[in-house]
C-alpha cells in the first residue's frame, strides 16, 4: 500500500472562474490528496491586490470543489517550504505564469507548472464589472446626452 500522493498549490482565487476550476481539476488528477492554500485578505494587501471576495468566502468556495481535500490560509510568501514538509506534500504545482519562481522548492518535493487557461482572469472580470458601476453608467449617460444635443444642433443647421 503506497502512501497517498499529496499535491499542493497556492492562489487568491478571487471571483472564482473557469481558469481556477480547470487548474484545480488538473491538480486533483495528479495525486490522491489535494491541498489548496488560499491567500488571506491581509496577504493579498501585501501583494498589492484587493480581492473583491473575502478570504472566508474564497476559501469556502475552493473547499467545496470536488477534488479539494483541504484548504489552508496563505499568509506569507515564506510558508511554502514548511507547508510542504508539514503536510507531506509530494508535488507542488502552480500555473505557468509562475514558471520558475518556485524551483527552489525542488529539494523537498516535485515542482510543476501547468499552462494557464487563456482568456479569463479575475482582473479582466473586475475590469468588466468596473465599467458597469453606477458612476461609469452616469458618465456614459451624460456623454450620450451631450452627443445627442450636438447631433440635434447639426441636424438643425442642415
Ligand atoms: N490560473 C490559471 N488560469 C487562469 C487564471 C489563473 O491557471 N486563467 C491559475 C494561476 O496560474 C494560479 C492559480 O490559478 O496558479 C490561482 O491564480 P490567482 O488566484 O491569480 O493566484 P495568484 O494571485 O497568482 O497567487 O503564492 C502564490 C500566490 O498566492 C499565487
Amino acid at each position: 500500500m503506497t502512501a497517498p500522493r499529496t499535491v499542493l498549490t497556492y492562489g487568491t482565487f478571487d471571483l472564482f472562474h473557469i481558469g481556477h476550476l480547470r487548474l484545480i481539476e488538473r491538480l486533483a488528477a495528479l495525486g490522491d490528496r489535494l491541498i489548496v492554500a488560499v491567500s488571506t485578505d491581509e496577504f493579498n494587501a501585501g501583494k498589492g491586490k484587493k480581492s473583491v471576495v473575502s478570504y472566508e468566502d474564497r476559501s469556502a468556495i475552493v473547499g467545496a470543489i470536488r477534488g479539494v481535500d483541504l484548504v489552508i490560509p496563505e499568509g506569507s510568501w515564506e510558508q511554502k517550504r514548511s507547508d510542504i514538509i508539514n503536510h507531506g506534500v509530494d508535488l507542488f504545482v502552480m500555473g505557468d505564469d509562475w514558471a520558475g519562481k518556485f524551483d527552489d522548492l525542488a529539494d523537498v518535493c516535485e515542482v510543476k507548472y501547468l499552462p494557464r487557461t487563456s482568456g479569463v482572469s479575475s482582473t479582466d472580470i473586475k475590469e468588466m464589472l468596473r465599467t458597469l458601476d453606477p458612476i461609469h453608467i452616469e458618465e456614459m449617460q451624460t456623454a450620450l446626452g451631450t452627443l445627442t444635443r450636438l447631433l440635434e444642433h447639426y441636424r438643425d443647421l442642415t
